[in-house]
Formats: C-alpha cells, structure tokens, sequence
C-alpha cells in the first residue's frame, strides 16, 4: 500500500512497477522496526552479513561484486536536450534515445526481487534548503545506506505535499553487467537512472547523483553553488569558530581535514575543530553578503584503507556502531580490519572478495576503495550547527588535490575571480575512487570534473557571477598535502598538522596574518606557518613553499590546452588570469 497520495510518486512508482515487474513493491517508512527486519532478510540472503554485536553493535559488513567497486566515470550521463549543455567533460547521450536503451535493461529486471521506495530528504526536511527525492531500488544495501546518508521517512512525503517538485532516482541491480551498467541524470526531468551496479556512488542517489549533479544545475538556475566540499569549523582557544570548505578530488583527504584533531600543543592551548560535512557542501549568499554552507547529507560514506586511531581517530570512532562497512577484511569473531587500521593485519581472516587471506603474500585485503557508512551523529567532533538548517558562514575555500610537485603548500589567490580560476585550474593524481590508472595526473576543476551536471565553462561564470552576491566573499586559496621530495616521501606530516595551514589561511581571511606575493598567488612567510612539534625542518618548509617556475610554465602550457577544450564558452575574465599567470612567470 502507498504510504503517500501524491500522484507525482505513486504514479511514478506504478509505472516503474510496470517495467521492472518487481514481484512485491515495499513502500520505505523509515523506521527502525522495518530497517530491522530489512537487514535480517538481508542476512538471509547473504547479501549482508551482521558482524559482533558486543564489539560492533548494529553494524553490518558487505560486499560488492567483484567488478563493482567504484564510481564508474566512463558510464556516467549527462542527458538534457543539447549536448552543449553538457558540455565537453560529461558523457550524453540525446534523452529519448538514452531512455529507450535504459528501457530494454530495466524491462523485468526486478522479477523475483522486491521493490523499495525511499523518500528522503537532502538538508533538513521542511527547511528551505532542503530538496526531497524519491529513491526505488532492488537492494536492501541501498535501502539502509540510504537511511544513514540521508534523512529518511514518512515526513519527507508530509513535506512535498501534493507538489511535483521531488527528484526521481531508479535503481535497479539488474545482472551488475559492467557492459550494460549506466548512471544517468536528466537533469531537465529532475530524474536519475541507475542500472547494474551494486556500489556507493553509483547507486546511493542522493550522494553524487542528486546532491552534486542534479544540485549543481538547480543551484546554477536558482543562484547557488552544490559543491564537492567539506565543512570544517575552527574554534580558536578564545572560543571563536571560524568555518572553511574545502574541495578535494576523491580520496585526496576530505573526511580526514574535515574531522582533524589539532595537533596536542595546539589542543592544550584550547583549539577545537568541528565537523559540519566531509563530502558535500550546498553554498548560498545570505542576506549579509557571506557565504553559507550546508551539508545536505546526513552520514559519511568514506574511504576506510589508512583510517587509524592516529590517522583519523575521529572517523573510526564513528565507525564503532551503526556503520555498514563495504569491501573491507572480515575478521572471524566478526570485527573489520583495512590496510592502515594497524600493524597486525590479521592471518585467519576473509578478504574483500571473499576469500581467505594470507597478508603475507602481498596482496591487499581491503579493497583500496572499501568503504565505511556511519551516522554523522556518531561522530564525536560533529558540530554543533550540524542541524542548523541555515548553515554555517564560511569565510575561506580551499582548492586543493595530490601534486607531488607542482603545487607548494599553500597559497592565497588575489580576489574572488582569480580564486575561481585557481579552482579551474585544479590537478589531482587519480586515486582509487574511480575506475582508472592510479597516480596519472589529470585536471579536476573544483574537484567537480565528475560531478557537475552541466557545461564546465557555464560553471566557471556561474562561480564568476557569485561574486556580485558576495559583499563579503570568502578567500579562497590551495592547498597540497601531498609534496614529495626526491625519496617520493610525503614532505609534509598532513591530518591534524594540517591545522596549522588553515590556521593561516583563516587569518589570512580576517586580515590578520602576513603573506608574500608570488607569480601564483599570496603565500605565508615559513615564520608564518608554526612549526613546534612537528619535526618539520625550516628548510622542507622553505622548500614546500617554493614554487619551480619551469614546471609552472609547463603548467600553464597545459592549463591552456586544456582551456582550449571549452571553445567560446571559457570565460574572459579566467583566460585573463591565465595570460597574467604565464606573464608573471617571465
Ligand atoms: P572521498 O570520500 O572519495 O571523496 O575522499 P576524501 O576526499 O574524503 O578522502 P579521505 O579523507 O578519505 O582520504 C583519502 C586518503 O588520503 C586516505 O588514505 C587518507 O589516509 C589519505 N590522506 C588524507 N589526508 C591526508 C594528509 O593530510 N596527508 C597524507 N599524506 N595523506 C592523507
Ligand atoms: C567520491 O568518490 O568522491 C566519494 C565516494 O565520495 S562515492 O560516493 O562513491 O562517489
Ligand atoms: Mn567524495
């Protein structure tokens, strides 16, 4: 039976019923009982495995298919009506075509499975931020990652009323055939198709799929930025918090600067961090001319190789209950261990695929992408303003990606516009979290190269055109954590080092720290940046904050080629910023 009478869903649902022929449809309430019963039917059928429940209370453990275990970028679509529209960084397909070549797939692909229909909310339900969508799936594993990344329930329906104005998601398993595996998003139909695939990113659809590229479309129609960012707050010790984002490309340390521990000198003179979001950030000029954040998700959904209690003690003590944890070792009296957890991986477990495990014999038991879902409200240092459906003012953005040389420490871009342009210019070495060559460099503008529903150059004015809204912008400035010197040894300690980098920044942003102009931007003093106890030399600081002005050139030399790839579109004023850039370089 129908838990809601808006047409808009139950008609919908009827025709997705239709096509997928799903031998029962299970509307998704929310509550704790169904859930419940849900992982126990899950247990049954294997597809989730409950884990110690004196150890690990209502955790879960499970697992992808083998050739299912990351974001699939080379499947992914942007379908609206003109292919311009999408632009020259998204695949597209034009829309009837790509619908009647879903149909085929879909048609009956839900025989013999139960269809869940989940609302949920992305922000706060009923707060005027929050957008709601609807989710079908045949996955139990959807159904309850959903409920701990999204708020779910019957009062998202309460809130959309009669009103159309809900985005579609349809998941279905299907046969997880790699070659007929799509994510699509039509980002005119407010709708999102999903077929093939069992893993995080492609199939939890108010993540990558809702909140970042459907979001990114509503916010350039409706004047507001869905970006690929954490939010962090610094509390300094006379109980000031000032509140930073941060964009990083996958697995390039969003969830670990998001939930940092200060360094010790640092806490004991009275600093606090807090976490708002570690993935996503919606971002809206107020009526004071700053910029506020929210992080519409309601869980973590983060990488789980090199989470340790001195990595990350944050994060695993979010992961201590209530957290499903995916491709990751399976340990026989039902606990997990990943790469980087500690030193004693152990000999009698299960690996990610299933099998036993020898860690002797050099293979990795957890997948490098093997994840941990768990509730933000696990999360010790999760910020107060979490819930705070007006968000939090932000007063500085960093850009930021793995470079082992280009890119020093940190720097400071001039003004808002060259911000956006040191945001265009963005680099990362790719990471495990997509399909892929490990460690090939590409570009990654904002860290949205995957993730933006719309002409990349359209996105870039419409970052240019914020300014205006902003009388009180945040600074914007990058940061690389990841310098390596001649050994490929990281230079810089990072986690809750990384502090003292922010720190700066937000001085910077209040007018309150000194800085040096360099062809690239403002950069800190090495006396700016404090060093007590990090066993960090004054000369591998000096030298993290050099720039080599021949790889700059070579730099430049690519930014444009790669500019070149947006024609007509690429804006004036980031084209100006790049013949300044190559002009100060000599
Ligand atoms: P997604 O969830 O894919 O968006 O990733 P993320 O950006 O949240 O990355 P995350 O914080 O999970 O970090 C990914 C990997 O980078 C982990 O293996 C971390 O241990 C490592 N990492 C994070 N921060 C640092 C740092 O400051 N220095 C170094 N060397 N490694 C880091
Ligand atoms: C990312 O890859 O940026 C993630 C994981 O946060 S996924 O949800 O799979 O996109
Ligand atoms: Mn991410």
């Amino acid at each position: 039976m129908a838990i809601t009478a808006n047409r808009y869903v139950t008609d919908w649902v009827e025709e997705c019923r239709e096509l997928l022929q799903p031998d029962r449809v299970l509307w998704i309430d929310g509550s704790p009982e169904q859930l419940e019963s849900l992982r126990q039917e899950a247990y049954r059928t294997g597809e989730l495995v409950a884990l110690n429940q004196e150890k690990l209370p209502g955790c879960v453990y499970h697992r992808s298919a083998l050739n299912d275990v990351a974001r699939v970028e080379s499947r992914t679509y942007i379908c609206c009506k003109r292919q311009e529209d999408a632009g020259p960084t998204n695949n597209w397909v034009e829309p009837e075509e790509m619908k009647a070549r879903l149909r085929e797939i879909y048609a009956g692909a839900m025989k013999g499975r139960t269809m869940y229909v989940i609302p949920y909310s992305m922000g706060i339900v009923g707060s005027p931020f929050a957008k709601y969508g609807v989710e079908i799936t045949d996955s139990i594993y959807v159904v309850v990652s959903m409920a701990i990344m999204t708020r779910v329930g019957t009062d998202v329906y309460d809130a959309l009323g009669d009103s159309p104005d809900y985005i579609r998601g349809l998941h279905a398993k299907a046969e997880l055939d790699e070659e007929k595996r799509y994510i699509v998003h039509f980002p005119e139909e407010n709708t999102i198709m999903s077929v093939n695939s069992g893993y995080g990113g492609n199939v939890l659809l108010g993540k990558k799929c809702f909140a970042l590229r459907i979001a990114s479309c509503l916010g350039r129609d409706e004047g507001w930025l869905a970006e690929h960012m954490l939010i962090l707050g610094v509390e300094n010790p006379q109980g000031e918090v000032r509140y930073v984002c941060g964009a990083f490309p996958s697995a390039c340390g969003k969830t670990n600067l998001a939930m940092l521990v200060p360094p010790q000198a640092w806490r004991e003179k009275g600093w606090k961090c807090w976490c708002v979001g570690d993935d996503i950030a919606w971002l809206r000029p107020g009526p004071d001319g700053r910029l506020w954040a929210v992080n519409p998700e309601k869980g973590f959904f983060g990488v789980a190789p090199g989470t340790s209690e001195k990595t990350n003690p944050n994060a695993l003590a979010t992961t201590r209950k209530d957290t499903i944890f995916t491709n990751v070792v399976l340990k026989p009296d039902g606990t997990v261990w990943w790469e980087g957890l500690d030193k004693n991986p152990p000999t009698d477990a299960l690996n990610w695929k299933g099998e036993p495990w020898d860690p002797s014999d050099g293979s990795k038991g957890a997948h490098p992408n093997s994840r941990f879902t768990a509730p933000a409200e696990n999360c010790p240092c999760i910020s107060k303003e979490f819930n705070n459906p007006q968000g939090v003012p932000i007063s500085a953005i960093v850009f930021g990606g793995r470079r082992a040389k280009t890119a020093p420490l940190v720097y400071q871009s001039w003004d808002w516009a060259h911000g956006v342009f040191v945001g265009s210019i963005m680099a990362s070495e790719k990471t495990a979290a997509a399909e892929g060559k490990v460690g090939e460099t590409r570009r990654d503008p904002m860290a949205m190269l995957p993730f933006c529903g719309y002409h990349m150059a359209d996105y870039w004015q419409h970052w240019l055109d914020m300014e205006e809204k902003l009388t009180n912008p945040p600074i914007i400035c990058n940061v690389n954590w990841f310098r390596t010197d001649d050994q490929g040894q990281f230079q810089w300690p990072g986690f809750g080092e990384n502090l003292r980098v922010v720190e700066w920044v937000l001085r910077r942003a209040f007018g309150e720290a000194e800085a040096v102009e360099t062809p690239i931007g403002y950069m800190p003093r090495p006396e700016d940046i404090d060093l007590e106890g990090t066993g960090v030399s004054q000369e591998t600081l000096q030298e993290l904050l050099t720039i080599d002005p021949d790889l700059w050139k070579a730099e430049c030399r690519d930014i444009r080629a790669f500019y070149a790839g947006f024609g007509e579109k690429l804006p004036e004023k980031l084209r100006k910023s790049l013949d300044e850039l190559e002009s100060r370089l000599g």
